[in-house]
């Protein structure tokens, strides 16, 4: 008999540039779904041989899965389904939070995602997250990279809110909008409280 676990699991994407604060606010989220009873798992993929970031998820008592030497985006892409297979019928979440390497264009990923025909998803959620006080800099040197994540996401967040200027977010959300003047974006603080709203955006199914 099939394993019926299709259909069951929210899939939340956090993408963005090197040090844009993912972790950061995927263990927020983790931490907050865990507590109002969520089964969560998560997935991560760091370009070197040692996940660094898994071993610290898994200190602090999460189910992580990780995808190592590689990146996602490219020559690991046919992996990701793998995991998320061996995800859902394995462990069988509410919701696996996933954290792409933020050294490579996750356009691939998203393409990979599209084309996939396993479990499917009550909801996929990809959120793009912009580093504030780097984002000037970053558009200067990888803007590319930064175009694509923005072009991916259905939802983006400007993190490092505590420490931007306004002059810093006001960049950030126009960088947007010129783009994707659709879009919506929230300036968020992930290494403090999330707010009701920016949950609601990300997380609608939840109680
Ligand atoms: N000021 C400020 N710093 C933050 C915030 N969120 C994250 N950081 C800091 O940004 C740095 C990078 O955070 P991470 O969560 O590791 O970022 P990441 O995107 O997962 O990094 P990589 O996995 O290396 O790409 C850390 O020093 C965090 O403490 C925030 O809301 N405000
Ligand atoms: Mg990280």
């Amino acid at each position: 008999m099939p394993n019926d676990t299709s259909n069951h699991m929210h899939l939340l994407i956090i993408t963005g540039f090197l040090g844009s604060g993912k972790t950061t606010l995927l263990l927020k989220i983790a931490e907050l779904v865990g507590n109002r009873g969520y089964k969560v798992a998560i997935m991560v993929n760091e370009v070197g041989d040692i996940g660094i970031d898994d071993q610290f998820m898994r200190s602090l008592g999460f189910n992580v899965w990780e995808l190592l030497g590689g990146c996602i985006c490219c020559s690991l892409a046919g992996d990701v389904t793998g995991t998320l297979e061996r995800i859902s019928s394995e462990f069988n979440p509410d919701i696996i939070l996933l954290e792409p390497t933020g050294a490579a264009d996750p356009k691939n990923l998203m393409d990979v995602l599209k084309n996939y025909h396993g479990p499917s998803f009550k909801s996929l959620t990809r959120v793009a997250l912009l580093d504030a006080l780097r984002l000037d800099m970053l558009t200067a040197v990888v803007g590319p990279l930064i175009t694509s994540t923005i072009n991916q996401a259905d939802l983006v967040l400007i993190n490092k809110a505590d420490a931007a200027s306004s002059q810093e977010l006001a960049f950030a959300e126009d960088t947007v909008h010129q783009l994707k003047p659709e879009l919506p974006v929230f300036n968020i603080c992930a290494r403090d409280k999330i707010t009701p709203r920016v949950i609601k955006e990300l997380l609608p199914w939840m109680n």
